[in-house]
């Protein structure tokens, strides 16, 4: 079974989303494997972001990541990586297709509301980076039972 990870970003927790949020992934059936509230630092963020760090953005982009703290989820489910990411939509909430979290909640580039792990290789690396191994969970749900998922899925 395939995890991920998303953050829910400030601005999110900001307006109050957070909720609707995440009710968005339990009811597609994903699997809340770990939640947790906290504070990103400037170290953590030139690891998650070293990507785009020569991105003329990539100060305001920082600073919009410690203006409150983050929502840290890591969600479980066939193929989770991919099926996060569409759920996400495009990254620029203005070009993200409605029906997505970004297209129907978010106008910006950079204030998009989720952060989602965009392969299984950084899923991997990502989710290290923000939990410990004792923080992500394993339980009987949906994602462990035959009720959200034919058979020959699992
Ligand atoms: P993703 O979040 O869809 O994976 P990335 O290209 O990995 O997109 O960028 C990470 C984050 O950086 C975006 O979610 C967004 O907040 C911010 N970002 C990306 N491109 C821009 C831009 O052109 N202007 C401002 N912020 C941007
Ligand atoms: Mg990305």
């Amino acid at each position: 079974m395939e995890r991920t990870l998303v953050l829910l970003k400030p601005v999110t927790l900001q307006r109050g989303l957070a909720g609707e949020v995440i009710k968005r992934f339990e009811q597609k059936g994903l699997k809340i494997a770990g939640m947790k509230m906290m504070q990103l630092t400037d170290e953590i963020l030139n690891e998650h972001y070293s990507h785009l760090a020569d991105r003329p953005f990539f100060p305001g982009l920082k600073l919009s990541m410690t203006r409150t703290p983050v929502i840290a989820l890591c969600l479980e489910g066939v193929g989770a990586v991919d099926v996060v990411r569409q759920l996400a939509g495009a990254t620029n909430g203005r070009k993200a297709l409605p029906g997505t979290i970004r297209g129907d909640l978010s106008m910006s580039g950079q204030q998009n509301i989720v952060h989602a792990s965009d392969s299984l290789e950084s899923a991997s690396v990502e989710l290290k980076r923000f939990f410990r191994e004792e923080e992500i969970f394993s339980y009987e749900g949906i994602a462990a039972t035959d009720y959200g998922y034919a058979d020959d899925e699992l």
